[in-house]
């Protein structure tokens, strides 16, 4: 398999955590988004046509290339499939779906974008005040409703990790570089702890393969 990626993307991170999770081999791409590598003509036609990483190519056989799958959380249904990570109980099963679709409408786009600005792009006045009027106290009521749930619960659905927990954590755990304050979320604090501490964890930044 050849994963096309951006080591800092957490979107990105959520398929290599969990092809380390399932100590699946792969070949790891690295595409600079910052320089427009997933816009070109190349990229769009043969790798994703909507322009972003993760995608993932499920053959590397250069010869007759397999298809590629691309959106991190279709990525991690597929490879998740017949493992513990994706359950196969009806209403479990939805569940992940539930919080992962979550993640990318209530969340990822507050969380993310909020340690993107910070990261990555000159703080301007009015990206100052995009951060702190919208992308701070929207993904603050993302954190309160994971931290809801993580008070009652160990894990995101049923009674141990899943690809939901995965794609939740993916940007979660970096929060505060967007200027999140997580002392304010105990719950997720402890969860993020109990994530890091699984078998084969490997860091954001980690170009380690199995
Ligand atoms: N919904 C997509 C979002 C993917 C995404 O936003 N990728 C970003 C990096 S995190 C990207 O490739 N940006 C480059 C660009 O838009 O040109 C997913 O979950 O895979």
């Amino acid at each position: 398999m050849i994963l096309h990626d951006f080591l800092e993307s957490g979107n990105g991170y959520k398929v290599r955590l969990l092809l380390h999770w399932l100590q699946q081999p792969f070949t790891l791409v690295e595409h600079d988004i910052l320089k427009g590598a997933t816009r070109t003509p190349e990229f769009l036609s043969s790798k994703n046509p909507n322009g972003r990483i993760p995608a993932l190519e499920l053959d590397d056989d250069p010869v007759s290339p397999g298809p590629v799958l691309w959106e991190s959380n279709a990525i991690l249904n597929y490879l998740a499939e017949g493992t513990p990570y994706l359950p196969t109980d009806r209403l479990a099963r939805a569940r992940v779906l539930q919080w992962q679709f979550f993640e990318q409408y209530s969340h990822e786009p507050y969380i993310a974008v909020a340690r993107f600005m910070r990261h990555f792009q000159d703080m301007t006045p009015e990206r100052t005040a995009l951060l702190e009027t919208e992308k701070l106290p929207k993904g603050y009521v993302a954190l309160n409703v994971m931290e809801k749930h993580l008070s009652q619960n160990d894990w995101f659905v049923g009674t141990g990790p899943t690809i939901a927990d995965i794609s939740l954590f993916a940007y979660t755990h970096v929060a505060p570089e967007g200027g999140f304050d997580l002392t304010r979320t105990p719950a997720i604090l402890s969860w993020i702890a109990r994530m890091e501490a699984l078998p084969h964890h490997v860091a954001i930044t980690s170009r380690a393969t199995p």
